[in-house]
């Protein structure tokens, strides 16, 4: 590295030149020293849990490519509408970026436009939020056509009521003809011109969501097995071991952002479809978990959950609430699943093994890395599938082939045998499709 440039913005220290073998400069981005900031309140969190808090928000920082040079909590009463912290702590904030040479403040609470603006103009310093952090994270490890088009939507959305004048460059990159109304100003511009790429980016995803709901028709005769959890909790780890998937794996936050679908048989001879997807955190943007419904979809149609917990983590309680609370939002809690504990190899104390066994008796104790315990796993989800699926015999008279198809469709068909105009059709499936079948059709009949 021979040289620290300024940057389009006049931020220093985040741009430089650096010689390759051959001899010539390539541009290279250095990582931003960062300062973190978080928040505690006399309830919830706590001093200590937003310093705990603050761990989760270095290892994003970290992922996204910073330097963390500094934490530091305030203990609040009351937010500040104009500046989040105190104003004494965001000049005492200004004089740590100064010492530090910081050029990046994080904060793990989302702030207001006015939030940034005012801390940018107090510390001369840029300043993101938790969702900010987050979507440049996703916007990194976007690979798909899927994923980079659910990222840009989320961003966009974000983006759109924190514009400030700062954002006028956007005209220029998407300009053209109808693009500067007279009397309008550059903000209303960009606003619009944002509005006209999000509609175009939803457009988008309907059409790759059609294309995912053909797929996913072809596999309504498996049962569903989707894998969730906290973000780097081993999902990959497990899948790849499951199916040999060959799915990414990476000590980092969000490694995986689409969905790997494999099948695998049981050892009953039962096929299964198990499902990796993308990871859950704490306070995930309510933008991102709307633009990857068609992501997270695997997870709403699966007939079987299986979450996965690091028990070796510190704070998997508050990670398992987590996934609880988004698997809620999108409608998919409540489903028959299992709370599997994995990376249980990091427990060289049993006594501590133990204790977690004796706290959740239903759960499966299991390492994806090292192997173990999956056979006892696959047992289990075995014994699940025995319970949630059944035989059962219909009868309809064939002229109402609509409900013939939907059988067909949406269960598995053992036998069809045609008898005095009527069909019978033996499948299996599980209680709640036959139910809502026998609720929808009143001319099925069950024979027992
Ligand atoms: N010690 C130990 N580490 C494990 C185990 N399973 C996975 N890991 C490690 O945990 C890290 C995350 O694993 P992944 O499989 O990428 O986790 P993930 O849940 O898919 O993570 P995201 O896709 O980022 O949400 C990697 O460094 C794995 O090697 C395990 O059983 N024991
Ligand atoms: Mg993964």
């Amino acid at each position: 590295m021979i040289n620290k440039q300024e940057n389009e913005q006049g931020q220093k220290g985040t741009v430089s030149f650096v010689r390759d073998a051959q001899g010539t400069f390539r541009v290279e981005e250095v990582p931003e020293r960062a300062i973190l900031v978080g928040v505690s309140r006399r309830t919830e969190p706590t001093s200590h849990e937003a310093l705990d808090h603050l761990d989760e928000l270095e290892s994003l920082a970290v992922t996204a490519g910073a330097i963390v040079v500094e934490k530091m909590t305030q203990d609040r009463k009351r937010i500040d509408v104009s500046t989040f912290i105190g104003k004494g702590k965001a000049e005492t904030l200004a004089e740590r970026v100064e010492l530090n040479d910081i050029q990046l403040v994080i904060f793990d609470d989302d702030l207001t436009p006015v939030q940034v603006r005012n801390l940018e103009r107090i510390t001369g310093c840029k300043i993101i939020d938790r969702t900010g952090l987050i979507l440049d994270i996703f916007a990194r490890h976007a690979r798909s056509n899927e994923a980079k088009t659910q990222v840009e939507l989320a961003q966009l959305e974000y983006l759109l009521p924190r514009l400030t004048r700062q954002w006028t460059h956007l005209s220029k990159q998407y300009g053209g003809i109808g693009t500067k109304g007279p009397g309008e100003t550059q903000i209303e511009t960009d606003r619009r011109l944002i509005r006209s790429r999000i509609d175009h980016l939803k457009k988008k995803l309907k059409r790759i969501e059609r294309r995912r709901e053909t797929q996913r028709k072809g596999r309504d005769d498996f049962v569903r097995v989707a894998l969730v959890g906290y973000t780097n909790v081993g999902k990959s780890t497990l899948l790849n071991i499951l199916t040999d998937a060959g799915v990414f794996v990476e000590n980092q936050l969000f490694a995986t952002l689409d969905s790997t679908v494999r099948s695998m048989a049981l050892s009953s001879g039962t096929t299964v479809l198990i499902s990796d997807t993308v990871g859950f955190i704490r306070k995930l943007p309510t933008t991102l978990v709307a633009s990857f419904k068609s992501t997270l979809e695997e997870i709403v149609e699966a007939d079987i959950i299986l979450h996965l917990v690091d028990a070796a983590h510190p704070r998997f309680p508050e990670q398992i609430a987590a996934v609880n609370t988004t698997l809620d939002e999108i409608h998919a809690g409540g489903k028959p699943g299992l709370l599997v504990f994995n990376k249980i190899d990091v427990f060289e104390d049993s006594d501590k093994l133990a204790e977690l066994r004796e706290s959740f008796p239903e759960a499966v104790f299991i390492s994806a890395a090292r192997g173990i315990n999956i056979s006892t796993l696959m047992s289990r989800v075995e014994e699940l599938i025995e319970l949630q699926y059944a035989e059962f015999t219909f009868s309809i008279n064939p002229v109402n082939y609509r409900i013939v198809n939907e059988i067909h469709e949406i269960t598995k068909v053992l036998a069809t045998e045609y008898e005095d105009s009527m069909v019978t059709i033996r499948c299996r499936t599980n209680y709640e499709r036959a139910t809502q079948l026998l609720k929808r059709f009143p001319d099925l009949q069950r024979i027992v």
